[in-house]
């Protein structure tokens, strides 16, 4: 059975288990989810996270370098930055549209003792001041992915522009990206059981009663997240791209399965690159640039989560939210999920820079924290797949300029 197959049950019976044990047997799901779904799934996030920062410098080194000088960079650069803020916008007004048409938050919900402690979040000019590394090894140590793509970049314009003299290294980080794609593979086999254990801790610590009270909020986000895919991915897929949108969602599915399985974007980042560069050809130089840059600034279904928790947090203390207030949210949601690293749950802490922004009650949060963590994997697997078509649009945009593997330029030489 193909790999997706069996993340695909290892999601169902996690999910199912963890129902199940909540409701009939919580001790036992208490002592499971120690010894058990806790591990499994802490096992596979740690050896995907593990490959994250080295596949993420050797891959964009080696894609800038491959597409040579600066220009074509800067062109790339500019309509992957274009897409993602134009991709985004459209998350977070179809979000925003729904939340007002469904209006999700009026409903008897009990905020009496809710209370949500803001964490502090980078303002955006700190996002973007702080994309230069004062020291690459630090930023690779602590992984700050903005840092390591910028140091990346640099690398690889360099490599490009030298050329000849520094062939030899060209080639040992080919060998090392060559390294880390074989161990994906070896670690991927090793998925289907730690989605079964992330799953598993997820529903099983929330239960269906958890789920109950907010299942209005969800149905929204959710229903958010599948109009954004149908209708800005695959309009962008099918006009923009020339690929058919089902090619598109059917062949970048394993990925988004490990996408939701880990919630987080970064350490989905070593398969949702393999599978966007083998099942959807997108060469590797602009896959190793806009798939890292997106996974770290992209992220639509982060915005869509927060244009719905904002009206729905509205809409729950009788705010009444004014069109000012709209652009409002919509323009810091954008900027928001651009500051948002591409790891669990940092949407939330972004969330509450939005409410901030609108004057809305902050620990309006807390109504919403419980089911996060099943609504993380949702939006995640939405935020990959944005990556994804942007890198199918910006490259068939790239076919005119000749832009292929370096590798395979190095085999004709
Ligand atoms: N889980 C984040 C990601 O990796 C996004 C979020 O928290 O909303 O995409």
């Amino acid at each position: 059975m193909k790999l997706t197959g069996k993340i695909l049950i290892g999601l169902l019976l996690g999910a199912v288990l963890g129902l199940v044990l909540h409701s009939a047997a919580p001790e036992w799901f208490t002592r499971l989810d120690t010894y058990v779904f806790g591990p499994l799934g802490t096992i596979f996030l740690n050896l995907i996270k593990m490959l994250v920062v080295p596949i993420v410098f050797f891959s964009i080194t080696l894609g800038t370098a491959s597409l040579g000088d600066p220009k074509k960079l800067g062109r790339i650069g500019g309509k992957t930055i274009g897409f993602f803020l134009a991709t985004t916008t459209i998350a977070i007004s179809i979000a925003i549209s729904l939340a007002f048409l469904i209006q999700p938050g009026n409903m008897d919900i009990d905020t009496s003792g809710a209370e949500y402690e803001a964490q502090e979040a980078p303002t955006i000019v700190e996002t973007f001041t702080n994309i230069i590394p004062t020291n690459p090894i630090q930023a690779m140590v602590e992984g700050n992915m903005l840092q390591i793509i910028f140091f990346s970049v640099f690398i690889g314009l360099a490599l490009a522009v030298l050329g000849k003299k520094t062939e030899g290294l060209l080639k040992v980080l080919e060998q090392g990206n060559d390294i880390m794609m074989y161990l994906v593979n070896l670690i991927m086999k090793f998925a289907p059981y730690g989605a079964f254990g992330l799953l598993a801790s997820a529903v099983g610590e929330l239960g269906w009663d958890g789920l109950e009270g907010m299942l209005m909020y969800m149905f929204v986000v959710v229903l958010g997240l599948f109009l954004h895919a149908l209708i800005a991915y695959g309009a962008a897929v099918k006009f923009l791209g020339n690929m058919n949108p089902i090619h598109f969602f059917k062949n970048f599915f394993p990925a988004m399965t490990v996408g939701f399985s880990t919630s987080s974007s970064s350490s989905t980042l070593p398969i949702s690159m393999k599978t966007a560069q083998e099942k959807l050809n997108v060469p590797k130089p602009i896959s190793s640039f806009v798939q890292p840059l997106g996974a770290t600034i992209n992220m639509d279904g982060t915005a869509i989560m927060q244009g719905v928790a904002t009206v729905f947090i509205a809409q729950v203390y009788n705010v009444d939210l004014g069109f000012s207030a709209i652009i409002m949210v919509i323009l810091t949601a954008v900027l928001a999920s651009i500051g948002t690293a591409g790891v669990p749950g940092v949407g939330l802490i972004m969330l509450a820079m939005v409410l901030t922004q609108v004057s809305l009650p902050v620990e309006g949060i807390a109504l919403i924290i419980g089911i996060d963590r099943i609504l993380d994997m949702t939006r995640t697997a939405l935020n990959i797949t944005g990556d994804a078509a942007c890198a199918v649009v910006v490259s068939e945009s790239e076919k005119k300029h000749g832009v292929t593997d370096v590798r395979s330029e190095r085999m004709e030489a």
